[in-house]
């Protein structure tokens, strides 16, 4: 930018930083200087950064500040089927979230906890208290698979989960996790809960070393009683 040719000759111009002139000069003369980028995905003239080479701390600020835009998961409160939340992400370019830890897990209810601002609906089976991940069983029952078709090798069930109940009425086969818990329980296709989608091309150590959501704060409520939720109950029937 600061060694673009000027007419008469083959003077150059530079900036004087305190009285923000203009100058020509023979260009042999040592200035600091400022590159320009346009910010990726943006039209050429938009959104343009500065770099001064004289601030190699404000560069890296610029630059950290742009990767915490890339954020990995998305949270949505609105209650839709599986397949409608599934549809959903697809439609951002997302997919419903995939867990491999138990630090993916914590971080997945952390998000959704800060987006529900850590308030729980007084039911316990209302939509807003659990959220959808992209597992299921419904190609074989019984095995867990992921969206992109990888087996759940991470699982964080309930007490007597999965269970599959009510298999008259197609059974469970469709994984979502209680926020207050944090466990897992297979539910019925008809069910509608919020969901967690996310980008698969950033990683969990980005989200975290960026804390995109770090300075969101909640107030933690307490979640309603679980009911016994995954004990499945037997009722015994005695013939005489
Ligand atoms: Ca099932
Ligand atoms: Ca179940």
């Amino acid at each position: 930018m600061s060694n673009k040719s000027a007419s008469p000759g083959n003077a150059k111009i530079s900036i004087d930083k305190m009285k923000k002139d203009w100058k020509l000069e023979k260009g042999t003369e040592e200035r600091s200087f400022a590159c320009q980028c346009p910010s990726p995905g943006h039209d050429q003239y938009q959104n343009i950064d500065f770099f001064p080479s004289s601030d190699p701390e404000a560069e890296m600020q610029a630059v950290q500040r742009e990767r915490k835009c890339k954020r990995r998961y998305y949270p949505d409160t609105r209650h839709l089927t599986y397949e409608g939340a599934r549809m959903t992400c697809r439609k951002q370019g997302l997919e419903l979230v995939k867990i491999d830890s138990e630090a993916e897990n914590d971080q997945a209810v952390r998000v959704m906890n800060i987006r529900q601002k850590g308030r729980f609906a007084p039911a316990l089976f209302d939509g807003s208290n659990w959220f959808w991940i992209g597992a299921s069983d419904v190609l074989l029952e019984g095995r867990f698979i992921w969206e992109d078709r990888t087996a759940c090798n991470y699982t964080n069930w309930g007490k007597g989960q999965p269970d599959n109940a009510h298999p008259l009425r197609g059974g469970q086969n469709y994984v979502s996790v209680y926020r207050g818990t944090k466990m897992w329980d297979d539910a019925h296709s008809f069910k509608t809960r919020s969901f967690l989608c996310y980008d698969s091309s950033v990683s969990l150590e980005e989200e975290l070393q960026y804390g995109c959501n770090e300075q969101e704060e909640f107030v933690t409520q307490k979640p309603p009683k679980m009911f016994g939720l995954g004990k499945t109950r037997f009722f015994k029937l005695k013939f005489a």
